[in-house]
């Protein structure tokens, strides 16, 4: 089960890889706005998983540069599942006006950032 999972994860990274979209370019001063706006933004993540490797498309499409973390590797891991509450990928961290807002589901996290950055 394990070896199938890891290869269907090098499938898609492969595919990923090879269909890359085409990421969105900004005037400069626009996208020093957006990366302000974004810098409050964390998105947990596997490498090889698929809602992942959409979220990341889409990051890419829309030209948003949001830091990710590797779930798999700790302190990301434990700080995860004790503060967003699971663990499960992709997770969307939101900080603002010191609170944190933790987003799962990858649809959920895309269309709000397509809501936000459109
Ligand atoms: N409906 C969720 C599905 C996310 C999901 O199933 N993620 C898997 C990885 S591909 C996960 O986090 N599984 C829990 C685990 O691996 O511990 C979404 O679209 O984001």
């Amino acid at each position: 089960m394990f070896i199938i999972r890891w290869v269907l994860g090098r499938i898609i990274l492969f595919l990923n890889f090879v269909f890359a979209p085409k990421k969105l370019k900004r005037p400069q001063e626009e996208q020093q706005k957006i990366d302000s706006a974004t810098s409050s933004m964390t998105i947990y993540e596997y490498k090889a998983c698929p809602f992942c490797v959409k979220v990341r498309r889409s990051l890419r499409r829309q030209g948003l540069n949001i830091v990710t973390l590797d779930a798999k590797q700790e302190p990301h891991k434990t700080t995860l599942l004790n503060e967003g509450g699971k663990l499960q990928v992709p997770c969307m961290k939101i900080e603002e006006n010191g609170q944190s807002t933790w987003m799962y589901e990858s649809s959920e996290i895309i269309s709000f950032l397509d809501k936000k950055f459109a």
